[in-house]
């Protein structure tokens, strides 16, 4: 049984964050203690400082550092998360005056990954974002190494490895991004064949825990694990869905995001959230009982223009509608939806939806021309659509891919 399931051997955290204004910290703190049970450990308590700027040394103040190291040595913690990234120095000061293991939000981020991950491709993308994370943080002086093994933001593949040098990191570093590199061209190029069969593609993608496997499930029955867990689901899934009007859409359900995503994560991952970017539909589902939802589809847009994801539909989903009291509350225009994935209500709706923002539509047709009417052979070859052509004693045996408006030149041909 993996370590974060085993009651006996849960670790109990302390979160701490200091309120600099520059984001909302209330809830950037809720979605922490989130974050630590995600990773399968105990959030204990929080602490929160107001400051205009975080200690160069320690983040907080000398006074609180104190109080933490109290509070600690009182209630057996065993290790104290920042709700910000944490310098090398930083770390080394905290843990010094507190004798407990410290690490940040990217590190406990990472370490969810690490545990969730489940692909090959995913476990190099997670080994990849650790080792560039930790690489500058390993000054080689032994005591971060010895950190390392030693539960929650630790884990993951690459900690054994981490055990060696720096120049083998470096060189398992290189390695990794070869092997990405790999799959990267290898999903590219599985792209590339899915657009010349005309198939068209719909990515679920939005924050965390939004509900998107279960979308997915509902819509595909995918059999996608679904979870009330931070980052539930790592790897992408595809699915085929058959839509009313007859046309089937390949959906694609991704990796949640979260704000102030770590950057060597979507780095990483960005194979992963290319596939999403690139589908020719996308819903951008979020939990709409949650009050930050807007904050959530804001996370997901922005992530998305990062990928220069600009010229095609974002349907925004509005999930969970069984939990908000009052529906009125959710904006309702004619490009949005609102569902509940969990019993299915809103589906009809939403399938409507993504029927509405079909991709000019293409289909395969096999046909049988007559020699007396080669002409549409010469229309087809215009339009790019012959994709092969054969003459047998019948007539000429064409396959071919033909967009919807040239559809009913070529019925009557139709094998
Ligand atoms: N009440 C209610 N719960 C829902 C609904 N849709 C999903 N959930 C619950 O929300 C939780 C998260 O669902 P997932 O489908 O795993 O969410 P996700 O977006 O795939 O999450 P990640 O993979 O972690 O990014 C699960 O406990 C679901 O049962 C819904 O419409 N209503
Ligand atoms: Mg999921």
């Amino acid at each position: 049984m993996p370590m974060y399931e085993n009651k006996e051997t849960i670790q109990q955290a302390l979160l701490v964050g200091i309120d600099t204004g520059e984001y909302d910290a209330e809830s950037s703190m809720k979605e922490l203690y989130e974050l630590v049970r995600s990773a399968g450990a105990e959030p204990i308590a929080s602490m929160m400082q107001k400051r205009d700027k975080p200690d160069g040394a320690t983040v907080v103040g000398s006074g609180r550092l104190e109080e933490i190291t109290e509070f600690c040595r009182q209630h057996e913690i065993d290790f104290i998360v920042f709700d910000r990234e944490l310098t090398p120095t930083q770390i080394r000061n905290i843990e010094a005056a507190t004798d407990v293991r410290t690490i940040d939000r990217t590190m406990l981020i990472l370490d969810i990954f690490a545990i969730r991950a489940k692909s090959n491709e995913g476990k190099l993308q997670v080994e990849l974002a650790q080792l560039k994370y930790l690489m500058p943080r390993l000054s080689g002086k032994g005591k971060e190494m010895s950190r390392l093994g030693g539960g929650v933001g630790t884990r993951g593949p690459g900690e054994t490895k981490l055990e060696t040098d720096k120049r083998h990191i470096r060189r398992r570093i290189e390695y990794l991004k070869e092997a990405l590199q790999e799959m990267t061209e290898r999903r590219s190029r599985h792209r590339e064949r899915r657009r010349k069969d005309g198939i068209i593609t719909a990515a679920i993608v939005g924050y965390t825990n939004a509900g998107k496997s279960t979308l997915m499930n509902t819509l595909t029955q995918a059999g996608v694990l679904s979870e009330n867990k931070l980052f539930a689901t790592l790897d992408p899934t595809s699915r085929a869905l058959q839509l009313p009007n007859g046309v089937s859409v390949m959906m694609i359900d991704t990796v949640g995001l979260v704000r102030r995503l770590p950057h060597h994560l979507v780095e990483a991952f960005k194979s992963t959230l290319e596939e999403a970017a690139s589908a020719d539909i996308i819903l951008n589902v979020c939990d709409a009982s949650c009050e930050e939802y807007r904050l959530h589809l804001d996370v997901t847009n922005s992530l998305l223009r990062e990928l220069g994801c600009t010229d095609k539909p974002i349907i925004p989903v509005y999930n969970k509608c069984d939990l908000v009291s009052d529906p009125a509350d959710i904006p309702h225009d004619s490009d949005s939806v609102r569902i509940c994935a969990k019993d299915g209500r809103g589906i009809d709706e939403l399938l409507r939806v993504i029927e509405e923002h079909l991709p000019v539509r293409l289909k395969r047709f096999r046909l049988l021309i007559p020699f007396d009417k080669g002409s549409v052979l010469a229309v087809l070859r215009n339009a790019g659509a012959l994709r092969s052509e054969e003459y047998t004693a019948e007539g000429i045996a064409a396959e071919a891919l033909v967009e919807e408006p040239l559809w009913h030149k070529i019925e009557e041909f139709v094998q």
